[in-house]
């Protein structure tokens, strides 16, 4: 029988991977997108087959009622938030009701409509952990989030574990450390990177203007962990899992990388918010810090242990850090445009 599932969050990156990887197993797709006054299809451009979208809002409960009992889905998966951790700290209220209230609303939706049988994902988020001493993290690690949006996602990841508790959904938590791609949004700072090296090395005299450069984060592919959502949707009992790769790279690290895929070289001079970026053959300044990108409160260093995910459900990454660099750069080089 042909699976019904309700996607929200369906136009961001995750939303497009995971369109693809249910409509290629041939389910009948919901997508939930907002009122916009531009086209926020992009991302969703070249995938074969039909998306039916279905206006909408977490942040509208009557609403949510009424699209989940419309759309009558086997599976939810909640992917809509107000994904920017640093503009969580400029607008941490619209980020906790999105990311923690829109995820309340959507379970209360399902336990006033009596569909238990729903199966319910959550995107969680690596950012619940904050700061821990001990690395690399795992699902029994404790969570100390250091920004509104890792609150807000410790939020939604309770109340998750609440409803599967009290209400017997079949409801998971997938803690998911960064993954990235060339429909990653462009202010995030992998795409940021890739797309600044695309327009250096088609002869822009931009610079790059980045913030922490020290930063660690465990860099995968959307792809591959999209792919992860829907095994945890398809094992016998709901549970939480972390996806991650087991590698952290700096913010530093990811630039040498990109710079390195157009064969353009990379010296740092300086320190601090001194620091830069020379090409030592042109002299030309590359990379620039801007401390407008320092965040309040960062997160210093991110690594995930996924083997809870590779046990039970048999999931890990198949693309590489590599392979995720020169995928994105190549993108954006080919898509460079004046
Ligand atoms: P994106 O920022 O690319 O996409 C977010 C999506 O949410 C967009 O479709 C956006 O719509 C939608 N959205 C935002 N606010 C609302 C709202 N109020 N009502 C309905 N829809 C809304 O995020 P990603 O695809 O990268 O991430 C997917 C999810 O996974 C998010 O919840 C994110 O917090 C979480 N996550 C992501 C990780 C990552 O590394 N990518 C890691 C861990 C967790 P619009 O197109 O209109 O803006
Ligand atoms: P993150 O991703 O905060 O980990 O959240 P982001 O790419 O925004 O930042 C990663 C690190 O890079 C540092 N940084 C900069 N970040 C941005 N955006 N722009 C810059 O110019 C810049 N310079 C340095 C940041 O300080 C940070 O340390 C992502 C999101 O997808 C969340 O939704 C998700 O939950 C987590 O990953 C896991």
């Amino acid at each position: 029988m042909t699976k019904r599932a309700l996607i929200t969050g369906v136009t961001g990156q995750d939303g497009a991977y995971l369109a693809e990887l249910l409509l290629d197993k041939n389910y009948e797709i919901y997508g939930l997108e907002r009122r916009s006054s531009t086209n926020n299809r992009g991302r969703l451009s070249g995938i074969k087959g039909n998306i039916q979208f279905v206006e909408g809002d977490l942040t509208d409960a009557s609403n949510i009622i009424d699209i989940v009992k419309r759309t009558q889905p086997d599976e939810i998966y909640n992917l809509a938030a107000q994904s920017h951790v640093g503009t969580s700290f400029t607008m941490p209220e619209y980020t906790a009701n999105v990311d923690a209230l829109g995820t309340l609303r959507l379970l209360e939706a399902i336990r006033i409509l009596n569909m238990e049988d729903v199966k319910f994902y959550q995107a969680s988020s690596s950012e619940i952990f904050g700061n821990s001493p001990t690395l690399p993290l795992n699902e029994t690690s404790p969570f100390q989030p250091c920004s509104p949006y890792g609150v807000a996602k410790l939020y939604a990841y309770w109340t998750v574990v609440n409803y599967r508790q009290a209400h017997n959904i079949f409801a998971c938590n997938g803690i998911l450390f960064n993954h990235e791609s060339p429909k990653r949004g462009e202010e995030f700072v992998t795409r940021k990177i890739t797309q600044a090296v695309a327009a250096i090395h088609h002869g822009s005299s931009e610079t790059l203007k980045l913030g922490n450069l020290n930063a660690k984060r465990d860099w995968g592919h959307a792809r591959d962990y999209v792919r992860g959502m829907h095994m945890m949707m398809h094992e016998n009992c709901a549970d939480d899992y972390v996806l991650a790769t087991g590698y952290a790279r700096s913010i530093r690290d990811f630039v040498e990388a990109a710079f390195a895929r157009v064969n353009i070289p990379l010296e740092w001079n300086g320190e601090g918010k001194d620091e830069c970026g020379i090409n030592p053959k042109s002299g030309a300044t590359i990379v620039e810090i801007d401390p407008e990108f320092y965040r309040p409160n960062d997160l210093h260093h991110l690594t995930g242990d996924a083997s809870k995910a590779e046990k039970t459900l048999g999931w890990t990454p198949e693309i590489s850090f590599d392979q995720l660099v020169t995928e994105m750069v190549e993108f954006d080089v080919r898509n460079y445009r004046l």
